[in-house]
């Protein structure tokens, strides 16, 4: 039996395959048209190739993945398809012209170098398909493909997943521009392979980003939620329970994952690796040993369930809750554990220098307990999915589970937002049987396990009351609100279309 994941990117010669039927085809069909018309005005000829990828959500395990745990997310029909023609003539050979089907982003040019330095200070959009440009090229030379000249391209792009909103925008953007390069080279490779560039990619963006989000959109199956393993990455299908849907429901606070790294995102992966080595020199390791090679919290989990085992349990958190104070630690606190300064520790990622010069005080008990109880949660919300429980019983489980999770992120390691804390009330007064932050969080989108003859009513309700005061403030417009909330099935993975 051939796996999935070792399969190329499909190439397809019409939308079908892609997008089904109904009028989820019909808009394919007039994106694609738009695309081919305006990449004829701005740039005088047509595109050659198109690449998609679509955004995700994610149903559960948050903030794992960097840390090495397997996640649960589903790819949502959302996507960002990139239409793209190689030049190897004339001056504008030398550069990479993006342009975007939305005038809200300005065309963007960048030297055809691959080697050429992100600047990270200023955040433009046109930066996501340079971190694809440069991982084609780092990836493609691991591969022996020749590049030694680099080639200018000319690029158009038409994204609809909602950008801050925890739905892997920039991720649908990485995978689709990285995968559309390599279409315009000719080349193409194993998905699991490219799930693993894209993550990379990303990091070029200044995100110690893990790979769940690439991972999915790369791999998704139309139909299947997937249950995402690292090191090696796998995809395991997981078939959703009838009578369920997901809502997903933004909370209309965006997310500045990206600008706000230091304070936010990064600076969790920071106290993950320094509650891991803290722990596994608890745990008996020798200092110097941890602080050198302890990079995530499953380095040491071995450790803490041996511990945990001396105690009767299987429990990693045993651990946590024996070796790591509840009250923030300081720097010195930390540094006289481990017996180094954190500069030294951390020197290894500039990003990680940023958090540590934003950072007063370390949270490593709430984010250590965080991490390894999500991790179980993952795995018992797939043993639910296969096991012989009733349909309704199995809902009420994923429900149970996707609240527990909501709550963990959102006072263990603190990723929720007013909105966000809101609009999971109102989820659940109204019906749902889990609701739950989804992706980064500090904004962004809930997600909310419903039934399935409930929903029309479930979504008037959350209509009146959390999105009608704020189109009343002018927050939003009313004709976009399905943009904003809508159910959602799984849907397919990245694609080639080449007519
Ligand atoms: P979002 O913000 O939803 O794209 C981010 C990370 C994921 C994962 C989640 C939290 C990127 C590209 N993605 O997702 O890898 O860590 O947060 O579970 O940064």
């Amino acid at each position: 039996m051939t796996n999935h994941d070792e399969l190329p990117i499909p190439i397809y010669s019409s939308l079908e395959p892609v997008y089904g039927e109904g009028p989820q085809l019909e808009e394919a069909k007039l994106r694609f048209e738009n695309l081919k018309s305006k990449f004829l005005e701005v740039f005088g000829h047509p595109p050659e190739v198109f690449a998609r990828s679509p955004g995700r959500v994610n149903l559960i395990g948050e903030h794992i993945d960097y840390e090495g745990y397997s996640v649960l997310p589903m790819a949502i029909r959302q996507d960002t398809i990139v239409a793209i023609r190689k030049r190897d003539k004339g001056e504008a050979e030398k550069f990479l012209r993006i342009a975007n089907v939305n005038d809200k982003y300005a065309t963007c040019t960048y030297p055809a170098d691959p080697n050429q330095a992100i600047d990270l200070k200023k955040h433009k959009w046109g930066h996501y398909f340079v971190c694809g440009y440069k991982g084609y090229y780092e990836y493609a030379k691991s591969k022996g493909v020749d590049v030694r000249v680099p080639v200018g391209l000319d690029v158009l792009i038409d994204g609809i997943v909602p950008t801050g909103s925890g739905l892997s925008s920039s991720a649908a953007f990485v995978c689709s521009s990285t995968i559309a390069i390599m279409a315009a080279f000719g080349v193409n490779f194993p998905k699991k392979e490219i799930a693993q560039v894209t993550c990379d990619c990303e990091q070029h963006i200044g995100m110690q980003s893990g790979g769940m989000d690439q991972a999915i959109s790369v791999m998704a199956k139309n139909g299947f939620a997937e249950l995402i393993d690292f090191n090696p990455i796998r995809a395991t299908d997981v078939k959703l329970p009838a009578g369920g849907t997901f809502v997903i429901a933004h909370s209309l606070a965006e997310s500045q994952k990206a600008v706000t790294a230091a304070t936010n995102y990064n600076n969790r992966v920071v106290e993950c690796r320094l509650a891991a080595i803290v722990l596994g020199i608890k745990l008996g390791m020798k200092s110097q040993e941890a602080a050198e090679k302890v990079k995530t919290l499953s380095d040491v989990e071995g450790l803490c369930v041996q511990f945990a085992k001396a105690h009767n349990s299987k429990d990693p958190v045993l651990a946590v809750k024996e070796y790591l104070k509840v009250e923030p630690y300081t720097t010195e606190e930390i540094e006289k554990v481990a017996g180094k300064d954190l500069v030294s520790i951390l020197g290894d990622n500039p990003t990680s220098l940023d958090v540590l010069r934003a950072a007063k005080r370390f949270k490593l008990h709430q984010r250590a307990a965080h991490v390894y109880s999500e991790a179980n949660r993952v795995h018992a919300f797939k043993d639910t999915m296969s096991s012989n429980l009733s349909e309704e019983e199995k809902l009420k489980k994923l429900g149970d589970l996707m609240n527990e999770s909501h709550y963990s992120c959102s006072i263990l390691y603190e990723c929720s937002c007013p909105e966000l804390e809101e609009l999971v009330k109102v989820c659940r007064k109204n019906g749902a049987l889990g609701a739950r932050l989804t992706g980064a969080g500090w904004g962004g989108c809930a997600v909310a396990l419903v039934k399935e003859t409930i929903v029309p009513r479930f979504i008037s309700e959350l209509t009146a009351q959390f999105y009608k005061p704020r189109i009343d403030k002018g927050m939003i417009n009313e004709d976009d609100l399905r943009r904003y909330l809508f159910a959602s099935k799984p849907s397919s993975g990245a694609a080639i279309i080449k007519f």
